[in-house]
This record gives C-alpha cells, structure tokens and sequence, in this order.
C-alpha cells in the first residue's frame, strides 16, 4: 500500500511528504541541480541522523563557532537539495556548500556521479529506523499514517513507505562505498566514539580542526546540547506540524529501542527478510547479528 494522497507526492517510484516537495522540486534536484566539486553532502535514509550529521557538519565547517548553530535553523544551514527551498537556499551559497538529502541514488542530480564533490553516508539499523519513523508519523500532522506500530513495520518491511524502501536506499548507496569521495558510517559509529567519529569526518573533508574547535563541535553535538538548541531540535516549527508533546523530534537517541517495541514474532520475521535481502551486502554493521 504506497500512501498516496493530499500528503505526499511521487516521483521515481519514491513517495515523499508533499509539505515541503513538490514534483517540481524533486524534479529539480534529479534533473538541474548542477553539484560543485566542493559540495559536501549529508545523505540519508529518514531517521538515520540526518539532524546530527547537519549539525556536525556546520559546526566543522564553522571551526567550532557557535554563532550559526545558535541563529540559523539546521535545515537552512545544511539544506535538502529535495526540498522547495533548496534553489533558494543553495544556487547563490558560497562554497563549500552543505547539503543533506534522502534522496536514493536512481533520483540523485546526475551531475554528483561525476563530480568529485565529497559524499557522507549515515546507516542506523533498519529497526530502530522504523521505531524512530512510527513516531515520527505520530508527531507530524504531515505524514497521516495511522497504523498500529505492527501494520507500520509491514509497510516499513515493504518499502510502501515514505523515500521507499530502506534496502533499496542502503543497497544503493552502499554500491559507491569505494569510491574516495564517499564516507560510509554507522549512528553507531556517532553514538559509541563520537569524538573519534568527528575527527574521522575532519580528516575525510581535509578539515584541521585545533583542539579547541573539536571539543566544541563535539559537546555542541550531543544529544543533549541538540536537544536544547532550538536551531535544531525543531521547536521552531508550529505545533499544528510538528507536535512535540506528542513524540519529541529527538526523541531518545539511543540504539536498539527497536527491542521494547518489536515483538518476538516481528523481531524474527524482520530478521529473516533481512538476511534475505542483505545477502549480497559483503560488508558487516553492528546489528547485523541482533
Ligand atoms: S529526519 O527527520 O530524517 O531528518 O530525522 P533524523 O535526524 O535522520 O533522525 C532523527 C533521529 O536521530 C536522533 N538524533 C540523535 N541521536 C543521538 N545523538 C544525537 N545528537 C542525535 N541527534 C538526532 C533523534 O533522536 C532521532 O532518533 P530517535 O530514535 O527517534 O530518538
């Protein structure tokens, strides 16, 4: 069952949430949207740590200063080239520019594949994607699902989901993991060193940051220094969209909330589909065997 319908829209077989695409603007990112050699990108599956890598990103790029972080939402310093604000927000930016996208490779400007603009690729296990996406839907007036959390995994399972399927996303950016402009992590990775990860992403994007600098990117990405900067945690959004007493935008931030909502039963049936659809994958992620 794609959701159709007054909230989204499709293009490319991926369904995507029509409060902030158009067809114009999805078309837009896929067809004219011409990436600079400088461009850095923040590429995601939904709920994957899209939010943290823009604020990781700013703040790397910014050494360390806390001006932008504190004054200019997430979304405008590091933005989706998907989305209706993207040609505003990005054609006249100076480089380098940040930008996010949850776009999958079939969609992706065409001029990326050729460039040698530097890609982050941020995976968070499937099921505790689908956890943090039920609660999402709940949260967002935008989003109208309506399913109980069983139903919501079968859609989820099925790719009948909003930006479609998780294993086409992951399959598909994963086939570009060798290149030397692609940087392939983990929320894990983020969550178990994130200093270590910082310093990893610094030395990807050539970024030498002092000391100083670093530990100030890294307490300023935290989940709770996030969770109180209102450029980030979403809370600038009207309550009619976003409704935060419902579900937080930042909601727990931990790995394996997946096993206080799947059952047993649905935690095996997952398995299973995902052993059967990563059988190709010949690289290992931390849930691969939970
Ligand atoms: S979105 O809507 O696609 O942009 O969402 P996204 O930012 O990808 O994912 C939101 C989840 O990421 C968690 N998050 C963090 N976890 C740990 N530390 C930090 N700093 C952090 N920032 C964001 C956020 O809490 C959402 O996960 P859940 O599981 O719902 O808490």
């Amino acid at each position: 069952m794609a959701r159709q319908g007054t909230g989204s829209i499709e293009y490319g077989g991926i369904t995507l949430p029509s409060l902030v695409h158009t067809d114009a603007s999805v078309r837009y990112a896929h067809q004219s949207f011409q990436v600079r050699d400088s461009d850095v990108f923040n590429l995601t599956y939904p709920k994957s740590g899209t939010t943290w890598m823009q604020e990781i990103l700013s703040l790397i790029y910014s050494n360390g200063d806390l001006t932008l972080s504190r004054s200019v939402p997430s979304w405008e310093r590091v933005p989706w080239i998907e989305q209706t604000t993207a040609a505003e927000y990005l054609e006249n930016r100076p480089s380098p520019r940040l930008i996010t996208s949850h776009l999958p490779p079939t969609v992706f400007p065409a001029s990326f594949f050729a460039s040698q603009a530097k890609a982050i690729y941020t995976v968070r296990d499937p099921r505790d994607v689908c956890v943090s996406l039920y609660y999402y839907a709940k949260m967002s007036s935008f989003l109208e699902y309506k399913e109980s959390f069983g139903e919501f995994i079968e859609m989820f399972a099925a790719g009948t989901i909003l930006f479609g399927s998780w294993f086409d996303h992951v399959k598909g950016w994963l086939a570009y993991r060798n290149r030397k402009n692609f940087l392939l992590l983990t929320y894990d990775d983020l969550l178990q060193d994130l200093r270590g990860t910082i310093l990893r992403i610094c030395q990807f994007l050539g970024k030498d940051l002092d000391t100083s600098a670093v530990d100030t990117v890294v307490a300023n990405a935290s989940f709770e220094a996030m969770k109180g900067n209102k450029m980030v945690n979403y809370s600038l959004v009207p309550e009619d969209i976003m409704n935060q007493k419902i579900s937080p935008f930042l909601r727990k931030g931990i790995s394996g909330d997946w096993k206080n909502h799947f059952t047993p039963e649905q935690s095996s049936a997952f398995h299973h589909l995902y052993q059967q659809k990563m059988k190709e994958v010949d690289i290992r992620f931390p849930w691969d065997d939970l």
